[in-house]
C-alpha cells in the first residue's frame, strides 16, 4: 500500500511546448515547499493565486509562475495542494518536478492524486473512473455522461438499489437468529417482490453497458457493400479527405481502414472494408475474412449498394446480422440514374420518389439514403440519419445518461446471479440463512461498484490505467 504520509509530484499537463505548464504537489510537505522555494508566508493563503519566483534548493531562479495552495480537506485529493503553473516549456516544468523531488518529494503514480481524493473520501470509485471518462471523452454525448457520472449520477442509482436491498435484508435476517422459524409466506412474497424490483432496477443499468462502450470507443460503423459500390469514396466524403484508395476496378480495398469521425454529439469509428464479391480472388478474399471480422464486432452498417446496378446477394454472415435498428441502405452513385423532371439536381424526395419502388427487403432494412459521393448529393441527409440511429443507441435513466463500464457491469452481473439463487432458496423454501448470504453477496457488489468495498488489488489495477499526474 502506498502512503498517504508522503508528499507527492507530478506533471499535471503533457509534455511539450505550450503556453503554461502545470507541476503539481500533494501532501503534507507542500506548505513548507511553497515557503521554500516561493518565499510565500508560512502557511500561504489557500485558493489564492501568487506570482512568484521559483527558486530552485541551491537558490537558482527557474522561472516566474503562479502557485496556487489549497489546504486540506478543501482540495481535489483531500491533502494540502500545491499547484505550480510555469511556463510552457518541458525543461522547465522539469526542473521544477526535480526540484520537488529534491525536496523530499515522492514522484506520483498513476493516478494517485485521484486514488487519494477516493481514499480520503472526497469522491467514490464510480467518481473517480467518471474523471478518467471525462479527460478521454470524445463527443458530447461522452461528455454529458462522464460530468453526470462525476458528479454522482451512477452513484445514485446504486444508493437506492442499495437502500432496497438493505430493507428485505432486515426483513429475513430477523429470522435467522430463530433457526426453527420459517419465513412467514407473507415476508415470503414481500421479499420475493423486493428481490425481483431489485433484478429489474440492475438489468436496467446493465442494460447501458452497450451504451457505455459506444461512448467510450466510438461507434463502430462498419462500410460494407460489393466492389465498386463507392465504400471508399464514402469514407472520404464523410471525413472530408482522400483517405482511402478509390478507383475504377473493382477490388480496390483489401485491408480495413479505420477513421474517427465526429458526427454531431457523437463519435463514430468508421471502417472501409474490402467489397464483398461473390467469387472472390485469393487475395480479395483474405480482405473479405477481414470485412466479416469487423462486420461481427460492429454496432452500425452503412450498406453501400450501386443504384445502377441490381441488389447484390450478402454472404450470411453478413445478412444475419443486419437489422432496422443497427443498419442504413446508402443507394449510391444516384447521380447516373437520371430523376424525371429535376433539372437542378435530386432533392430527398424526388431520391425517395424515384428509389420508393426499390425492395431492400433481401437485407431487413427499409430505411435508405440516396447519395453521391461524386457530386455530394444526399450526404447532409445520410449525416442526419446516422445521427439519429445513433441516438437510438442512447440510454436515459431519467433525465440521467448512465453508461456504466465493463468494471461495474462485471460488479453487477454477480448481483444479478446472487438475486437468481436468492429466488431459487425462495421457491424451494431453503433456509433464511441461505438467502441472506445470497443478499449480502449482492450488497457487496454494489458496493464494490461505489469503491465501498476494500480491494487494494483491483484499486492498483483500476488506479494504473490513469495518467501520471492525475
Ligand atoms: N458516378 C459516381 N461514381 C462513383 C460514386 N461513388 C464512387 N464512384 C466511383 O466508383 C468507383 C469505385 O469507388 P470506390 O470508392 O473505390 O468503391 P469501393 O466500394 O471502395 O470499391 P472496392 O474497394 O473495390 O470494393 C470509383 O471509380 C469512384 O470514383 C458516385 O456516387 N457516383
Ligand atoms: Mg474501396
Amino acid at each position: 500500500m502506498i502512503s498517504n504520509r508522503d508528499t507527492i509530484a507530478a506533471l499535471a499537463t503533457p509534455l511539450g511546448t505550450s503556453a503554461i505548464a502545470i507541476v503539481r504537489a500533494s501532501g503534507p510537505d507542500c506548505a513548507a515547499i511553497a515557503r521554500d522555494a516561493l518565499e510565500l508566508p508560512h502557511p500561504p493563503q489557500p485558493r489564492a493565486a501568487t506570482h512568484a519566483d521559483y527558486r530552485n534548493r541551491s537558490g537558482a531562479l527557474l522561472d516566474d509562475v503562479v502557485a496556487i495552495y489549497y489546504a486540506a480537506p478543501n482540495s481535489y485529493t483531500g491533502d494540502d495542494i500545491l499547484e505550480i503553473s510555469c511556463h510552457g516549456n518541458p525543461f522547465i516544468a522539469q526542473k521544477i518536478l526535480e526540484d520537488l523531488l529534491a525536496r523530499g518529494c515522492r514522484p506520483a503514480e498513476a493516478g494517485e492524486f485521484t486514488r487519494r481524493a477516493f481514499a480520503n473520501g472526497r469522491i467514490d470509485l464510480s467518481q473517480a473512473e467518471a474523471v478518467m471518462d471525462l479527460i478521454h471523452a470524445r463527443s458530447e454525448r461522452a461528455l454529458t455522461a462522464a460530468n453526470q457520472q462525476l458528479r454522482g449520477s451512477l452513484g445514485r442509482h446504486l444508493d437506492a438499489l442499495t437502500e432496497n436491498l438493505l430493507s428485505a435484508l432486515a426483513r429475513i435476517e430477523a429470522y435467522i437468529d430463530f433457526p426453527d422459524e420459517d419465513l412467514p409466506a407473507e415476508d415470503r412474497a414481500i421479499v420475493r417482490r423486493d428481490i425481483e424490483d431489485l433484478s429489474k432496477g440492475t438489468a436496467r443499468l446493465l442494460a447501458t453497458q452497450h451504451y457505455g462502450e459506444l461512448l467510450r470507443e466510438g461507434i463502430r460503423t462498419v462500410i460494407i457493400g460489393e466492389p465498386n459500390a463507392g465504400k471508399s469514396s464514402l469514407l472520404n466524403r464523410l471525413v472530408g479527405q482522400e483517405r482511402a484508395l478509390v478507383s475504377a476496378e473493382p477490388g480496390t480495398t483489401r485491408d480495413f481502414i479505420e477513421e474517427r469521425l465526429h458526427i454531431g454529439p457523437h463519435c463514430l469509428r468508421l471502417i472501409d472494408t474490402a467489397g464483398l464479391n461473390p467469387s472472390p480472388a485469393p487475395l480479395e478474399k483474405l480482405g473479405m475474412q477481414k470485412t466479416l471480422e469487423r462486420a461481427a464486432e460492429a454496432d452500425l452498417f452503412l450498406l453501400v449498394l450501386d443504384a445502377t446496378r441490381p441488389h447484390p446477394s450478402l454472404p450470411p454472415e453478413i445478412l444475419e446480422k443486419l437489422s432496422q435498428e443497427n443498419a442504413l441502405i446508402v443507394l449510391n452513385k444516384i447521380d447516373l440514374v437520371p430523376v424525371a423532371g429535376a433539372a437542378t439536381g435530386n432533392s430527398k424526395s424526388k431520391i425517395n420518389l424515384k428509389f420508393q419502388n426499390q425492395d431492400f427487403k433481401n437485407y431487413n432494412i427499409t430505411h435508405f439514403c440516396g447519395t453521391s459521393c461524386v457530386t455530394g448529393e444526399g450526404l447532409d441527409a445520410l449525416e442526419k440519419a446516422i445521427i439519429d440511429r445513433a441516438e437510438t443507441f442512447r440510454r436515459d435513466q431519467g433525465d440521467e445518461i448512465i453508461a456504466i463500464n465493463s468494471r461495474h457491469a462485471d460488479a453487477l452481473s454477480r448481483a444479478q446471479a446472487s438475486f437468481a439463487s436468492a429466488l431459487v432458496h425462495l421457491d424451494t423454501n431453503g433456509p433464511v440463512e441461505l438467502l441472506a448470504a445470497d443478499l449480502r453477496a449482492a450488497l457487496d457488489a454494489y458496493g464494490e461498484i461505489g469503491g465501498r468495498i476494500d480491494n487494494e488489488r483491483m484499486l492498483d489495477h483500476l488506479f494504473a490505467t490513469f495518467c501520471i499526474g492525475k
